[in-house]
Protein backbone atom coordinates (compact mmCIF):
# COMPACT_ATOMS: atom_id res chain seq x y z
CA UNK A 1 0.00 0.00 0.00
CA UNK A 2 1.16 3.30 -0.95
CA UNK A 3 -0.03 4.82 2.27
CA UNK A 4 1.44 4.56 5.94
CA UNK A 5 -1.10 3.07 8.53
CA UNK A 6 -0.39 5.77 11.52
CA UNK A 7 -2.71 7.20 13.88
CA UNK A 8 -5.62 7.15 10.94
CA UNK A 9 -5.15 4.12 9.35
CA UNK A 10 -7.81 1.99 11.80
CA UNK A 11 -10.48 4.19 10.29
CA UNK A 12 -8.94 4.61 6.68
CA UNK A 13 -8.92 0.45 6.46
CA UNK A 14 -12.19 0.59 7.33
CA UNK A 15 -13.24 2.62 5.42
CA UNK A 16 -11.86 0.94 2.08
CA UNK A 17 -13.35 -1.79 3.07
CA UNK A 18 -16.28 -0.30 2.83
CA UNK A 19 -15.86 1.10 0.05
CA UNK A 20 -14.61 -2.38 -1.97
CA UNK A 21 -17.63 -3.68 -0.54
CA UNK A 22 -19.53 -1.42 -2.03
CA UNK A 23 -21.19 0.38 1.12
CA UNK A 24 -20.91 3.46 -0.86
CA UNK A 25 -22.73 2.80 -4.03
CA UNK A 26 -21.80 6.53 -5.75
CA UNK A 27 -21.40 5.47 -9.18
CA UNK A 28 -18.55 6.71 -10.80
CA UNK A 29 -18.64 9.90 -12.47
CA UNK A 30 -18.12 7.83 -15.84
CA UNK A 31 -21.11 5.84 -15.83
CA UNK A 32 -24.82 5.63 -14.42
CA UNK A 33 -28.06 4.35 -16.16
CA UNK A 34 -31.69 4.16 -15.73
CA UNK A 35 -34.00 1.34 -16.52
CA UNK A 36 -37.70 2.26 -17.22
CA UNK A 37 -39.51 -1.24 -18.62
CA UNK A 38 -38.03 -2.36 -21.49
CA UNK A 39 -35.64 1.24 -21.83
CA UNK A 40 -32.30 1.42 -20.69
CA UNK A 41 -31.06 5.02 -20.50
CA UNK A 42 -27.23 5.29 -20.18
CA UNK A 43 -25.18 8.03 -18.99
CA UNK A 44 -26.78 11.64 -19.67
CA UNK A 45 -24.56 14.24 -19.21
CA UNK A 46 -24.31 17.83 -20.69
CA UNK A 47 -21.70 19.74 -22.09
CA UNK A 48 -20.31 22.91 -19.73
CA UNK A 49 -22.10 26.18 -21.20
CA UNK A 50 -21.57 29.73 -20.03
CA UNK A 51 -24.09 31.39 -22.31
CA UNK A 52 -27.88 30.97 -23.33
CA UNK A 53 -27.66 27.41 -24.66
CA UNK A 54 -26.71 23.74 -23.84
CA UNK A 55 -27.19 20.63 -24.91
CA UNK A 56 -27.68 16.91 -23.40
CA UNK A 57 -26.55 13.59 -24.57
CA UNK A 58 -27.34 9.64 -23.77
CA UNK A 59 -28.39 6.26 -25.22
CA UNK A 60 -31.71 4.17 -25.20
CA UNK A 61 -31.49 1.12 -25.97
CA UNK A 62 -34.76 -0.18 -25.90
CA UNK A 63 -34.79 -4.20 -25.31
CA UNK A 64 -38.37 -4.72 -25.72
CA UNK A 65 -40.42 -5.58 -28.79
CA UNK A 66 -42.77 -2.55 -29.61
CA UNK A 67 -41.16 0.26 -30.66
CA UNK A 68 -41.43 3.22 -28.24
CA UNK A 69 -40.73 6.80 -28.58
CA UNK A 70 -39.65 10.02 -26.42
CA UNK A 71 -42.33 12.60 -26.80
CA UNK A 72 -40.41 15.38 -24.85
CA UNK A 73 -37.87 16.20 -22.04
CA UNK A 74 -38.42 18.61 -18.79
CA UNK A 75 -35.67 20.06 -17.04
CA UNK A 76 -35.74 23.37 -14.42
CA UNK A 77 -32.51 24.53 -15.79
CA UNK A 78 -33.77 25.79 -19.07
CA UNK A 79 -36.85 27.86 -19.97
CA UNK A 80 -37.23 24.93 -22.84
CA UNK A 81 -35.66 21.64 -23.77
CA UNK A 82 -35.94 20.56 -27.21
CA UNK A 83 -35.07 17.50 -29.10
CA UNK A 84 -33.27 18.31 -31.88
CA UNK A 85 -31.48 16.67 -35.03
CA UNK A 86 -28.47 18.14 -36.66
CA UNK A 87 -27.62 18.07 -40.34
CA UNK A 88 -24.54 19.65 -42.01
CA UNK A 89 -25.76 21.63 -45.36
CA UNK A 90 -22.30 22.26 -46.83
CA UNK A 91 -20.27 24.14 -44.26
CA UNK A 92 -23.65 25.05 -42.50
CA UNK A 93 -25.13 23.34 -39.42
CA UNK A 94 -28.69 22.69 -39.51
CA UNK A 95 -30.49 22.17 -36.35
CA UNK A 96 -34.31 21.36 -36.59
CA UNK A 97 -36.84 20.31 -33.28
CA UNK A 98 -38.60 16.62 -33.31
CA UNK A 99 -42.14 15.81 -32.19
CA UNK A 100 -41.19 12.71 -31.01
CA UNK A 101 -37.60 10.12 -31.01
CA UNK A 102 -38.44 6.91 -32.08
CA UNK A 103 -36.64 4.06 -30.26
CA UNK A 104 -37.46 1.15 -32.25
CA UNK A 105 -37.60 -2.23 -30.54
CA UNK A 106 -34.36 -4.19 -30.42
CA UNK A 107 -32.63 -1.27 -31.39
CA UNK A 108 -30.22 1.93 -29.48
CA UNK A 109 -30.53 5.34 -30.11
CA UNK A 110 -27.50 7.13 -29.42
CA UNK A 111 -28.61 11.07 -28.56
CA UNK A 112 -24.76 12.17 -29.14
CA UNK A 113 -22.67 14.86 -30.07
CA UNK A 114 -22.92 15.97 -33.94
CA UNK A 115 -26.23 14.50 -34.37
CA UNK A 116 -29.58 14.14 -32.14
CA UNK A 117 -29.56 16.11 -29.10
CA UNK A 118 -31.65 17.90 -26.01
CA UNK A 119 -30.61 21.21 -27.20
CA UNK A 120 -31.63 23.56 -23.41
CA UNK A 121 -32.69 27.15 -24.84
CA UNK A 122 -32.38 29.69 -22.31
CA UNK A 123 -29.92 28.54 -19.70
CA UNK A 124 -30.66 29.90 -16.11
CA UNK A 125 -27.28 29.56 -14.54
CA UNK A 126 -23.75 28.70 -16.87
CA UNK A 127 -23.28 24.52 -17.01
CA UNK A 128 -19.93 23.71 -15.10
CA UNK A 129 -17.81 20.62 -15.42
CA UNK A 130 -18.59 18.79 -12.22
CA UNK A 131 -22.46 19.88 -11.49
CA UNK A 132 -24.95 17.64 -11.77
CA UNK A 133 -28.76 18.71 -12.70
CA UNK A 134 -32.29 16.66 -13.06
CA UNK A 135 -34.40 15.84 -15.93
CA UNK A 136 -37.22 14.16 -16.54
CA UNK A 137 -37.62 11.97 -20.47
CA UNK A 138 -41.05 11.28 -21.09
CA UNK A 139 -41.65 8.33 -23.54
CA UNK A 140 -44.97 7.38 -25.17
CA UNK A 141 -45.35 3.78 -23.63
CA UNK A 142 -42.86 3.15 -20.94
CA UNK A 143 -43.61 6.64 -18.68
CA UNK A 144 -41.77 8.80 -17.17
CA UNK A 145 -37.60 8.77 -16.19
CA UNK A 146 -36.25 11.52 -13.40
CA UNK A 147 -32.63 11.46 -14.39
CA UNK A 148 -29.25 13.26 -13.39
CA UNK A 149 -27.51 14.74 -15.95
CA UNK A 150 -23.78 14.92 -15.30
CA UNK A 151 -21.70 18.01 -16.56
CA UNK A 152 -18.68 17.01 -18.50
CA UNK A 153 -16.43 17.95 -21.21
CA UNK A 154 -16.69 15.68 -24.20
CA UNK A 155 -12.94 14.35 -23.18
CA UNK A 156 -13.95 13.12 -20.02
CA UNK A 157 -16.58 12.12 -21.85
CA UNK A 158 -14.33 9.78 -24.27
CA UNK A 159 -12.21 9.22 -20.76
CA UNK A 160 -15.03 7.47 -19.27
CA UNK A 161 -16.08 4.94 -22.09
CA UNK A 162 -12.84 3.37 -22.63
CA UNK A 163 -12.16 0.31 -21.28
CA UNK A 164 -9.25 -1.07 -20.22
CA UNK A 165 -9.55 -4.15 -21.97
CA UNK A 166 -10.35 -2.66 -25.13
CA UNK A 167 -13.19 -5.00 -25.18
CA UNK A 168 -15.64 -1.83 -25.14
CA UNK A 169 -19.75 -2.10 -24.81
CA UNK A 170 -21.99 -1.07 -21.76
CA UNK A 171 -22.65 -4.39 -20.38
CA UNK A 172 -18.86 -4.75 -19.59
CA UNK A 173 -18.87 -1.12 -17.90
CA UNK A 174 -17.29 -1.51 -14.74
CA UNK A 175 -19.79 -0.49 -12.45
CA UNK A 176 -22.29 -0.88 -14.50
CA UNK A 177 -24.47 -4.05 -12.94
CA UNK A 178 -27.04 -2.80 -10.47
CA UNK A 179 -27.03 0.66 -11.11
CA UNK A 180 -30.39 0.64 -13.19
CU1 LIG B 1 -30.00 22.09 -31.22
Amino acid sequence: MPFRLGRTGRSLSVFLALVLLGVFAAPPAFAHAYKLGTLDIHHPWARPAVGKTGAVYFVVKNSGTTADALLRVETDVADKAQIHTMTMDGNVMRMRELDRLEIPAGQSVAVAPGGIHIMLIGLKAPLKAGDKFPMKLVFEKAGAVDVSVYVQTPEEMRKGEEQPSGSGGMEGMPGMEGMH
